[in-house]
């Protein structure tokens, strides 16, 4: 079967049916010998953990393959495992060590009186010193060393299939075809490793990395790596059994295993800490039990079980959603495709599905905290920004996809974070503030840190609880279940409206209501009513009330409308044609800081629209114009969202095109630099940008359908209102839409298709002149329009 039939097709079965899963599959070739289209491959092992590892991932176990022939050294991540907060010496949460009572009203003073004031006198009035904030953990190493010599050349091969979420390493030595494919089970919640080709014997040892205490016994063929994290005595577990049922397997003094003589071996690993998300003092339950309850269950089930129940669980979220954007890959390692990238090469597609990959592997639906700056792959005792959750555009760029790229059950992490945030975001409010509701800054941790530190320039947002409210409300009007915004959304929205209902202040100059102290991320000085910050509170502003307004609190949705109609709401046109970044025009034309946050209305958020508000659409385009096409991974993945929303396909793919070019690694990982996720998944976000968007109410059809792109299609994208979309095209026309509603209601469709008479499920129906349709859908129903 041509590969690209295989991809044609909807849903799991599909995908795992054509995949040979017996122990067959690891001596016979499989699809995957030959270079799949969503695959990525090297003829090499990687030896460069950051640009080179093949990263997979449960949700919460994450594997980084480098694939070494003689030693395979396979790099463990669990996403609790971090030092820092209680137990760790001096944890404060970011709240004041000592009270100051009137500290925020002296700033609003200053800021009243001499309207710009300086990040470093306000950092000196309300920042501190940062104190056991701790950073994300390696969990350790599982190395796997064999008596092979080197590959025969020309018989390597790496490889990370993204429709099965299974890596394959294989090669051959003196005449012997070895293969290992690892794989990390969501159902089964183990990493999984597994050496076949016959004669397979190795040594398997679980290393902690240098420093940290460990006790380490083999018994049986099960390794149990035991201790606790000497900064803030957070408990962890590893467990591992090795598998065989022939050869010969021995237990070694030192705690490893060797296995000799065998015609295969799966080692199964489990892996837990003692932390729990729960304010104050964040542990739960010894992991022992647990980790050894899960590794003896998956030791039982035999490989090709394991393997089938993740293939089928994967695909079910993966296989929602097909791209084919007419090309294929080039026949070459994916390396080599990156560096001979030119714009519109199918990289882009498979970049595309990447994002969707790397958020099923980081985030996942009963488990624990959401993705961190590097999804849940780490090496560092100290890792860039501690791998941490940055609230002033980063966590929230990592859940841009999970509505439109169809993968909801991505979200639940996210959403338990959120809410484990409000007990300690509380005592932030209340402490600070004198307010109620709860507030986070500008970053935090598993630990409830929702205070601040003194880095002048990146430790005031107070903003950031309203932007991950953001998430919550957009989840709802995707889904429209009422019982999650009932239940989960609202409640949190209702206390951060509080808060702003609270904290506003009321602008000497103009007796608007403004956020004051303000401050645009990292970037100019403090002042009140910084675009960003208004953008952001009337966003929060406007989605609660028209929460408040389903589900009866007409008290609240009182007091909202009378603040929104006082509210500055952060947009203004400037001297030169810009979108102010400030209330004052201060704006530099030559500024290209990566921060582009005055834009916040644009994309996420949906107060600027070309169509609704075309002056202040111009206006953002001169600004963005202005900032320029450079700028870090996520920043340009932030570029790729702004131009679809301005409806610029072209320039949208330009920024798609320079972050292929610029800020993306081998392994196809975003990158600042270093490595930080949030600008693949900001990518893959800006892609269904340009494919769909449903922001305004509508479901606009190839708003942004760059010219590189003249034919294609895409199945199972998901626009607000519950609603299912298939879009094909052919020279840059839409040709047939198919949407499917989950929930009755009227659906209006735009699309460039509606100018000429065309078919609604076979009906004929005259030409729409303003290029839109709209119909009333009943739950269930499939609606087909063609040209
Ligand atoms: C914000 C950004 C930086 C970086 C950091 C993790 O502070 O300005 O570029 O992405 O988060």
């Amino acid at each position: 079967m041509d590969r690209r039939t295989v991809l044609a097709g909807t849903g799991a079965a599909v995908v795992a049916s054509k995949v040979p899963l017996g122990p067959e599959s690891l001596t016979s070739p499989s699809p995957l010998d030959k270079p799949g289209e969503l695959a990525l491959w090297y003829d090499a092992p990687g030896t460069e953990w950051e640009s080179q590892a093949l990263p997979i991932g449960n949700g919460i176990l994450g594997a980084s393959i480098l694939g070494g022939v003689g030693t395979d050294e396979i790099l463990i991540n669990e996403k609790t495992l971090w030092t820092g907060g209680p137990g760790s010496a001096g944890y404060d949460f970011g709240n004041w060590r000592t009270p100051r009572p009137g500290a925020v009203a002296r700033v609003q003073q200053a800021i009243d009186e001499r309207v710009r004031v300086s990040p470093e006198e306000v950092a000196a009035e309300l920042g501190q010193a940062r104190n056991a904030y701790g950073s994300y953990q390696a969990l350790g190493t599982l190395t796997l060393t064999t008596a092979a010599g080197a590959a025969t050349a020309g018989s390597y091969r790496r490889e990370l299939d993204l429709e099965r979420a299974v890596a394959r390493v294989q090669y051959a030595t003196d005449g012997v075809r070895h293969t290992r494919e690892y794989f990390v089970s969501h159902p089964d919640r183990v990493v999984v490793v597994r050496l076949g080709g016959g004669s397979v014997s190795f040594t398997a040892a679980f290393g902690v990395p240098e420093g940290r205490m460990a006790t380490t016994t083999a018994a049986d063929g099960r390794i149990t790596v035991a201790g606790a994290l000497d900064d803030n005595a957070l408990r962890y577990e590893v467990q591992l059994r090795i598998v065989t049922t022939d050869g010969q397997r021995t237990d070694n003094a030192d705690g490893s295993v060797t296995v000799s003589g065998a015609s295969a071996a799966t080692i199964v690993l489990a892996a837990g800490t003692d932390y729990a998300d729960r304010y104050p003092d964040y542990r739960g339950t010894d992991p022992h039990g647990k980790v050894t309850a899960i590794v003896d269950r998956a030791a039982l089930r035999a490989y090709p079980q394991l393997l089938e129940t993740h293939v089928r669980d994967h695909g079910s979220l993966f296989g929602r959603v097909r791209l084919d954007l007419g090309r294929a890959l080039p026949q070459v390692p994916t390396d080599v495709a990156l560096a001979q990238y030119q714009p519109g090469d199918a990289l882009e597609g498979l970049f595309f599905q990447y994002g969707r990959y790397l958020l099923i592997a980081s985030s996942r639906t009963g488990t624990p905290l959401p993705a961190n700056l590097q999804g849940i792959w780490n090496p560092y005792p100290s890792a860039p920004w501690s791998a941490d959750y940055h609230v002033n555009i980063n966590l929230q760029m990592n859940y841009w996809p999970a509505g439109p790229a169809n993968l909801f059950e991505t979200v639940a992490p996210l959403v338990e974070f959120i809410d484990a945030l409000r007990r300690p975001g509380r005592v932030t409010a209340r402490e600070m503030f004198g307010a109620s509701g709860w507030v986070v800054h500008n970053e935090t941790n598993p630990f409830g840190f929702t205070g601040v530190h003194d880095w002048p320039t990146a430790f005031w947002f107070p903003e950031a609880a309203a932007w991950l409210a953001w998430h919550l409300y957009d989840h709802y009007r995707f889904t429209l279940d009422e019982s999650f915004l009932r239940e989960r959304a609202f409640p949190v929205m209702r206390e951060i409206t509080r808060f702003w209902l609270d904290e506003l202040h009321v602008d000497p100059r103009d007796s608007t209501l403004v956020v004051s102290p303000s401050y645009s991320p990292e970037h100019g000085d403090f002042s009140a009513g910084a675009s960003m910050s208004q953008q952001i509170v009337r966003d929060l502003l406007t989605s609660t009330l028209e929460a408040a307004n389903l589900l009866g609190d007409r008290q609240l949705g009182g007091e909202v409308r009378a603040a929104l109609r006082r509210l500055d709401p952060g947009t203004r046109v400037g001297s030169w044609g810009q979108l102010q970044e400030w209330k004052g025009d201060w704006d530099d034309p030559a500024d290209d800081h990566r921060h582009v946050s005055h834009l916040f209305g644009l994309h996420p958020g949906r107060q600027i629209t070309p169509a609704g508000t075309p002056g202040l659409a111009a206006a953002a385009q001169t600004s963005l114009r202005a900032r320029g096409d450079g700028g870090t991974g996520w920043s340009k993945a932030w570029k790729i969202n702004f131009w679809a929303r301005l409806l610029d396909g072209d320039h949208a793919h330009l920024m798609l095109s320079e972050q292929l070019r610029t800020s993306t690694l081998r392994n196809l990982w975003d990158t600042h630099p270093p490595f930080q996720i949030d600008g693949n998944f900001g990518a893959t976000a800006g892609i269904t940008e340009m494919l769909l968007q449903s922001h305004t109410g509508s479901v606009d059809v190839l708003p942004a359908l760059p010219s590189a792109w003249p034919q294609g299609r895409v199945t199972g994208l998901r626009a607000r209102g519950d609603l299912t979309v298939g879009i094909t095209w052919s020279g840059g026309q839409a040709r047939t839409i198919a949407i499917t509603a989950g929930h009755p209601g009227a659906v209006t469709v735009r699309s460039t298709l509606f100018a000429a008479p065309h078919e609604v499920n076979g009906l004929r129906h005259p030409a729409h002149t303003d290029g839109s349709c709209t119909f009333t859908a009943r739950a269930g129903g499939r609606y087909e329009i063609s040209a």
